[in-house]
């Protein structure tokens, strides 16, 4: 039987998170004098709680003693999950439940790689905990994307080799770690943006059964443009 492990990150893929990201930023940052705007947001996807906050502060040139930056992003935090705390299924992106029922019937490994401390949470309240065998988040790494390490611990829980892995992603640093891993990198957005992705889709009501059947049989491989020796 040919069995492939599936490493999906959280926000961007299954849920946009990114909305409630951008309101509770918006509302800390403008709280210390910081504007904080849609495009800054972008820059924050797929980066830790930790760096997004130095990114805010470095935006508006401020800085904060360790004290009151460890309090801010706690009152981010709260805030976020204020949002979070309203969310339901109906915020599954299109297709996804599809996919994952699809790769649970054909056996595969299914796991999770997200930068967010928050993503047990998440999974809970939109109910899709259970589709996942792995969960790899923020808790887990020491390291963030694009280092390889959230993707190498998930294909590690999973017990599958990370070139049998494939890796659904929306953030760039998310498609160079899933390349550092030597695994298959499946961009989820625009083709410009994430173009070092083996296999990019808008969202996944554009990926056939066939694809991933494909992917299974290993009919569909990595580009080999993206196996570079030095990664
Ligand atoms: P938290 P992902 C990332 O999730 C988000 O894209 C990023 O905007 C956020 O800062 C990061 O999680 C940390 O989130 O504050 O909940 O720990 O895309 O890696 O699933
Ligand atoms: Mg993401």
């Amino acid at each position: 039987m040919n069995k492939k492990g599936f490493i999906f990150d959280l926000d961007g893929v299954i849920v946009d998170t990114a909305k409630y990201h951008f309101l509770a930023w918006k509302q800390l940052a403008n709280s210390i004098g910081i504007d904080f705007s849609e495009a800054q947001n972008e820059q924050l996807k797929g980066v830790s709680r930790v760096r997004s906050l130095e990114k805010i502060l470095e935006w508006g040139n401020t800085s904060l003693s360790e004290d009151e930056f460890m309090r801010l992003m706690g009152l981010k935090n709260d805030n976020y999950l204020n949002y979070i705390n309203g969310m339901d299924e109906s915020e599954i992106l299109p297709d996804v439940t599809k996919i994952l029922n699809t790769l649970i019937e054909k056996e595969q490994g299914i796991a999770l790689g997200s930068a967010s401390k928050n993503a047990r949470s998440i999974l809970t309240k939109v109910n899709l905990l259970e589709k996942f065998q792995s969960i790899v988040d923020g808790n887990d790494v020491s390291k963030a994307k694009p280092d390889p390490e959230v993707f190498l611990i998930g294909a590690q829980l999973l017990q599958i080799k990370p070139e049998d892995c494939i890796v659904f992603e929306d953030s760039v640093a998310g498609i160079q770690a899933a390349n550092a891993a030597h695994m298959i990198a499946i961009g989820i957005g625009e083709n410009d943006v994430l173009h070092e992705a083996d296999f990019v889709f808008k969202n996944f009501t554009e990926i056939s059964i066939t694809f991933i059947e494909d992917i299974i049989s290993g009919k569909i491989k990595k580009e080999p443009k993206n196996l570079s020796i030095d990664n």
